[in-house]
């Protein structure tokens, strides 16, 4: 397969953390992060390509895969290792015709009726959220809860299954027991600046003494 998932799934944020795009992603990866994405929602398309070309250079040189957030333009043009789509950017159909069989697509669903066509899409992950409430989202989707994302795992099947959306170190394991692949996480990683590695070597730790059936 050619996406490896850890359990943790960090996303950067430049409206939640005084570090630059390229300072998270090294403080992601030195604590443990194999695959992180770039969220930035409110910089120009040139301000987001000229930091993801410098976060790219880092996580390069780090062994870390990258991930841009709605923009298959931008990872086209930095040929980074993926673009991650919501439901109102270009179709994964769309993206993976600009961006090639090896590139990571990932997509968001907030609702059983969207992973089950998400599930047809050319995707090489399903994300599903917001899990629990969050406030780092603008205009979040309903809560789904856990029982929820129990049922988007068996839609997924084999296709690997994020969940994202009010996720911290109190609610990790039981996202982990309901059938998530991984969790993704904004807030809880950025909130300290100082950390952030700390945090993802904690979370990190976490999920690795989950154990299915053992919750
Ligand atoms: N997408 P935090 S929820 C970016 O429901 C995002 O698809 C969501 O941030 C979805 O970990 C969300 O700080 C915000 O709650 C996740």
């Amino acid at each position: 397969m050619k996406l490896e998932f850890s359990k943790i799934y960090p996303i950067t944020d430049t409206s939640l953390s005084t570090l630059s795009l390229p300072e998270q992603v090294a403080e992601m990866a030195a604590g443990g992060a194999v695959l992180i994405q770039l969220r930035e929602k409110h910089a120009s398309a040139r301000q987001f390509f000229d930091s993801a070309r410098k976060a790219l250079h880092v996580a390069q040189a780090n062994g870390v895969r990258l991930i841009i957030n709605d923009r298959s333009d931008i990872a086209m043009a930095l040929n980074a290792d993926g673009v991650h789509l919501g439901q109102h950017d270009l179709s994964p159909v769309h993206a993976r015709r600009l961006l090639g069989e090896q590139a990571i697509i990932g997509y968001s669903t907030h609702s059983l009726s969207q992973a089950m066509e998400a599930v047809k899409l050319p995707i090489d992950y399903l994300a599903f959220g917001p899990i629990f409430p969050t406030s780092t989202k603008e205009d979040p989707d309903p809560v789904v809860g856990l029982k929820v994302l129990a049922d988007v795992k068996e839609i997924a099947g084999t296709l690997p299954l994020i969940a994202i959306g009010g996720i911290d170190e109190t609610n990790l394991a039981a996202v982990l027991a309901a059938g998530a692949d991984s969790a993704a996480m904004i807030r809880t990683i950025l909130a300290d600046r100082d950390g952030i590695e700390q945090k993802m070597r904690s979370l990190l730790s976490i999920a690795a003494g989950h154990q299915v059936g053992n919750v």
